[in-house]
Order: C-alpha cells, then structure tokens, then sequence
C-alpha cells in the first residue's frame, strides 16, 4: 500500500493563536482516497502533543503555557513558540518575529524513523506563512528524495506561482482536484468525510477540536475579500457528507467544532437549518464556533434561536466599520443596525454577552473614512465585545491591489496581518487603538468603566 505523509507545517510570524485552528483541507483531501492507502499526519501545531510528540523540553521551545498546554473553556489556546530572527522585507516592523509549532528536529526524527513516504500532501494556509512550507519541503528532500510533495490551500491558491518556486511535484491550485487525482493516479471517493481519523491515531494526542464547512465560495463580492475571485459563487456540500463528518468528530469525543464557512447564513433554510435540525435529531452534541464571521443580515430571531438549541456557543460576526460610506464602498455586506438587530436576536435566544464578538478591520487601505474609533465605540454600545481584525492585502483584490502604493505584494510576506496596519497607520496608532479595544471590552465585564 502507498504511504502518505500529511503535513500541517509550522507558522512563521509576529503572532499566532491556536483559534481553532486545523488542517481540515488536507484532511478533506485525505478523506477522499480513505481506505486506498495508509496515512500518517504530522501537526506541527497540534498543542496537545507539546509534552509527547514535541518532546518541547528536548528542543528547547518555550512551552505554550506554565502547565500543560492549556485550552480556554472552548478549545483555545497559545501555541509553543521560538524567537527568530524577522526575515528581512520584515525587518523594519517593531515585533519580535517567531517561529510556531513543534521544533524542527522533531519534524526530522519523524521522517526517519516512519519513512519512507511515497507522498508528501502539505497544507498552506496564510500566504504570509510560506516560510515554514519551505522548512518542511527542505526536510523532506534531504532526508527522503524520493518522496513526492504536493502543496495545496489558500497560499498555493492566491500565489501560485510563488509556491511553484518552493520546489515541490506539484502545486494544487482551488478546490478543482483532478490535476492531483491524476498525478497519484487514483480514483477519489468525493462523498467520504474529512479524515479525521489520523490526528492522534499515531501519537499519544487525542482529537479535541474539528472544523465543518457547509458550503464552498460567497455570494458577496467585499472589495478586501479574496474568496468570491477565487472560489465563485455559493455551493452547498452534500448534507449526507456533512452530517458523517459532524458525527465522526462527535464519536471520537471531540467537543468543539468551528465552521470554516464564508457565508454560513446565506441561504440557511436550505443549507444551515437543515443541518441543525439534523444535528438535534440525531442528537450530537457539540459546541459549535464560528470564528470565521457571520453575516448579520441573515441572522434572524427563528435562526438564533435554533442555533443556540443546537450547540452554538461563540458568534463572531463580520462587522468592520460603522460608516455607510465605507460599508457601501467595500460591498454593503452589513450595516450597523443590520448588526443591532442580530445582536437582539442572539440575547434573546440566550446567547452570553461576553461570547458575542463583532471583527473590525484595522490598518484598511481606506481607513480614512472607516470611522474606526467610532465603530468601536458602537460595538460597546451594543454590550458586546469588539476585536480589531488587522487587514492583510491580498492580491487581486480591490482593495489589496490598492495597496501597492505602500507594499511589494509580489513579495508574500508584505501580506502579514501584523505589518501592514503597522505601515498603513503607524507603530503608535495601532497601539493606541488596540489599548482602547481591550480597554472598552474590559468595561463589558465592568460596565460604567470607560
Ligand atoms: C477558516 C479560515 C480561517 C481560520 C483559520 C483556519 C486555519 N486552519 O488556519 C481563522 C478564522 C482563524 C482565520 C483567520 C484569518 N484569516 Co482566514 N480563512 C479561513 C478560510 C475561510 C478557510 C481556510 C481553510 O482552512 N481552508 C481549508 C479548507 C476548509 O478549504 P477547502 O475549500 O475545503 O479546500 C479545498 C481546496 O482549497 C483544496 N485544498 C485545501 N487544502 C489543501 C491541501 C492539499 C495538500 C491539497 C492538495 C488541496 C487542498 O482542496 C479542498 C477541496 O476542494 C479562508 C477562505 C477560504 N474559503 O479559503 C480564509 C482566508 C485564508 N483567511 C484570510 C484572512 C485575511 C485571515 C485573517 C488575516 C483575518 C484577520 N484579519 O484576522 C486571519 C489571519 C490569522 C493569522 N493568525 O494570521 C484570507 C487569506 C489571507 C492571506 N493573506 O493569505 C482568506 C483567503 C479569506 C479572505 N479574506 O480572502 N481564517
């Protein structure tokens, strides 16, 4: 039987937070040629192995927390990390770069004690994040030359070309897979779930957190967003598909499981609703996460109430400023009392305040008349909980193919999140405005505060 290694690499960056965080498009992938050959998965950032797999204290990284690698009430936690050096188009940002995830020597140990592999699968995730693709591809190759590797996900995706450069067999561009079917030569199975069977099925980590998504693409065109250019409209995925993942997770003990979906609400009586319902019937029960925004506009009292019933216990809702003029000029997806309305909606269907949370762009090309300070205020009126969401420039966008005048988009790296806003508003600026965040969430828990 041919053997697969799939590989979740480590995150090299200013900042990174385990926020339910998965290689569920490689598991995807995976899932599709279940049963057709044995696979392996090493998770640099699977924060449950920090004390096993990672042998932290043999590497040398700092631990991810005092005790064992700890997760907040619903999953959450910090990622082991080390100091490095920031690579050079970075060096001018005032933050200590790092690197995320299990040290490099451990990947190394892996590879020769359960090679060799026939296939190496790798996710990528933030394009930003390519540093740490290149490790794992440089590891691969000089312990197995042999082996074949293959890139797919959002880097390889929105920079392709970029991640043809890094020396892998080939590079999988969108969700169109047939060009990876051919180079495997095999037959996939599309209506298997995600295989999330091998996380932990070889080490001493249990699964605890999964991730669904009910349907590919957004019927919106937001100016910052990259995923309508590249993914198309919407598509519900099959619903019996769905359900067998959900009830994978559930029966292998997993509680809290985040929605990786664009737009979750859209069309619900006929993608979201149906699946709930379901989920009640059969009875799984799961805490569910949307760490990826909801669209207010959809989030009707009749839903809210449904999805409290069925396990929704966090809502991030995609709000990003309280100006008309921004709002119209980057798509009206939502507008602020679109916001307060869905808000009523969750208290009244029993939602917890403090697990309310609206996203607000921060460090956007048209910050000028984003009001920032303003919709920031706004989110506290509502009695919820605001959190500043750095912009990243993606290119093709509108709104990152403006931000040319101040980035090389050519270069990846000027994607990150952490920079730009830095080189968008000021070192200064940005502070100040995520002091005054923290500072008006505060006075949530503390009302009369500020
Ligand atoms: C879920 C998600 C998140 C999650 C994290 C996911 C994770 N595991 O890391 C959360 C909510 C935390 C998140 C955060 C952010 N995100 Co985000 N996120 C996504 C989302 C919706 C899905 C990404 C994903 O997991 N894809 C994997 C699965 C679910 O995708 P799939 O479609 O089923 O996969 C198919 C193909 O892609 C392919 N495939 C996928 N993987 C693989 C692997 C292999 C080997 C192969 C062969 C094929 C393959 O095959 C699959 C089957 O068809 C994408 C948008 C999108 N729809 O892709 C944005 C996206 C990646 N995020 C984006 C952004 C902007 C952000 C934030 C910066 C937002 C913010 N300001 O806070 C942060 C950054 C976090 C950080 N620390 O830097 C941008 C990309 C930015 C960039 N420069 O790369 C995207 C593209 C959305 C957008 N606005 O355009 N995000």
């Amino acid at each position: 039987m041919r053997r697969f290694l799939l590989v979740n690499p480590p995150i090299h960056d200013f900042a990174a937070y385990d926020f339910w965080l998965q290689p569920y498009g490689l598991l995807s992938v995976a899932g599709q040629l279940r049963g057709q050959a044995e696979f392996l998965l090493f998770d640099y950032l699977d924060r449950a192995r920090s004390d096993g797999g990672f042998r932290i204290a043999d590497c040398g990284l700092k631990k991810a927390s005092a005790a064992h690698p700890q997760s907040d009430r619903w999953g959450r936690g910090r990622l082991c990390c080390e100091r490095i050096e920031s690579p050079e188009p970075l060096k001018n940002i005032p933050r200590y770069f790092r690197r995320f995830g299990a040290a490099r020597t451990c990947f190394t140990d892996y590879l020769r004690e359960r090679g060799p592999f026939d296939y190496v699968l790798i996710q990528t995730m933030m394009t930003y994040w390519y540093p740490g693709i290149r490790e794992v591809i440089e590891d691969v190759r000089s312990t197995w030359p042999g082996a074949r590797i293959v890139l797919g996900g959002n880097y390889a995706t929105i920079c392709s070309e970029h991640a043809r450069g890094l020396g892998a067999d080939l590079v999988v561009v969108g969700s169109d897979l047939e060009p990876l079917w051919q180079f495997l030569e095999m037959t996939p199975d599309p209506g298997q779930p995600a295989l999330w069977e091998v996380v932990g099925a070889n080490d001493y980590s249990p699964l605890r957190v999964g991730a669904i998504k009910l349907a590919d693409g957004c019927p919106f065109r937001c100016s910052y967003c990259s995923v309508p250019r590249v993914y198309g409209g919407f598509r519900p995925r099959p619903l019996e598909r769905l359900l067998a993942e959900v009830e994978l997770l559930a029966g292998r003990g997993v509680e809290n499981v985040a929605f990786y979906d664009d737009a979750l609400l859209f069309d619900a009586q006929k993608v979201l609703v149906p699946f709930l319902k379901e989920v009640l019937r059969r009875d799984i029960r799961v805490h569910l996460h949307t760490p990826n925004a909801l669209n207010a506009r959809f989030l009707t009292g009749d839903l809210a109430r449904l999805m409290v019933k069925a396990g929704f216990k966090t809502f991030y809702l995609g709000f990003e400023s309280v100006s008309r003029q921004w709002q119209q000029g980057t798509g009206g997806k939502v507008f602020s009392e679109e916001l307060a309305q869905a808000v009523e909606h969750l208290f009244a269907a029993g939602a917890d305040p403090v697990d309310i949370t609206a996203y607000q762009i921060v460090g956007h090309p048209n910050s000028d008349v984003q009001e920032l300070e303003e919709s920031m205020r706004f989110v506290r009126r509502l009695g919820i909980r605001g959190m500043l969401a750095d912009f990243s420039p993606i290119p093709g966008t509108p709104d990152g193919e403006a931000c040319r005048r101040w980035v090389d988009l050519e270069e990846p790296l000027m994607h990150n999140k952490t920079a730009f806003p830095i080189i968008r508003l000021g070192f200064e600026e940005v502070n100040r405005l995520k002091d005054l965040q923290r500072a008006l969430n505060r006075s949530i828990m503390a009302p009369g505060a500020i």
